[in-house]
């Protein structure tokens, strides 16, 4: 129980200290950085919204599909998350706007589902679609919690895209590494901020 009262204490520090940074960032950015989660549908695209956020502002829901629209969620004026359909909505409408969408995202965080078929052969397809256009794409191994033998998986994700991407596993429902996550959104902010104070930029 103490070490439970002392990890959410850490989660609540944490929590602040990101809330923080993101604001001092923020102020900085000259323009406006959209991150938008793409993935298929049921892989917690909607979830980590929600966790990232710290609020429940995205439908979450256990059948495919839920996500029918682009769904815009400020953070911070400057910081923006999309919310999208799923590339493989049977609802073919709703996956052809993702598949519209992503071209006006700046980072795109490309989701798979740790406890499915990680990195399937539809997945494989959208993702050298996706990758054509906008090369800054994170992957978000997601469902952790109801996986085995994660690395393997990172592992497997980082051999078939020639290891050029960072693949960051998270479990939106238990929470952890959501901190990682946030991380790396951060450090990705951080050289926006560095490239627009370049000389001549
Ligand atoms: N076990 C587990 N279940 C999760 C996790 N994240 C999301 N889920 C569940 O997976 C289902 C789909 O989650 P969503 O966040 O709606 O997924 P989505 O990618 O937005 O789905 P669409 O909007 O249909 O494309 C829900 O039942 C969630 O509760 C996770 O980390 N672990
Ligand atoms: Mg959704």
């Amino acid at each position: 129980m103490a070490n439970k009262n002392r990890q959410e204490f850490n989660e609540q520090d944490f929590e602040k200290a990101y809330d923080q940074e993101t604001s001092r960032i923020n102020a900085q950015l000259d323009e406006e950085i959209l991150f938008a989660m793409i993935g298929d549908v049921n892989t917690g695209k909607s979830s980590t919204i929600n966790k990232l956020i710290g609020d429940e502002v995205a439908m979450v829901g256990a059948k495919p599909g839920e996500t029918t629209g682009i769904d815009r969620y400020i953070y911070r004026d400057k910081i923006i998350f999309a919310d999208t359909p799923g590339l493989d909505d049977i609802n073919n409408r709703n996956s052809q706007e993702t598949m519209k969408f992503y071209k006006n995202a700046d980072v795109i965080l490309f989701f798979l589902n740790a406890a499915g078929t990680v990195f399937s052969e539809g997945e494989k397809k959208s993702f050298e679609i996706i990758s054509k256009e906008n090369k800054n794409i994170l992957f978000v191994l997601n469902k952790i919690d109801a996986a085995d033998d994660i690395q393997s998986l990172v592992n497997y994700v980082k051999q078939n895209t020639e290891n050029k991407y960072n693949v960051i596993p998270i479990s939106s429902r238990t929470g952890e590494n959501i901190d990682k996550l946030r991380n790396e959104i951060l450090d990705i902010l951080k050289k926006r901020i560095r490239k627009s104070n370049l000389p001549g930029s």
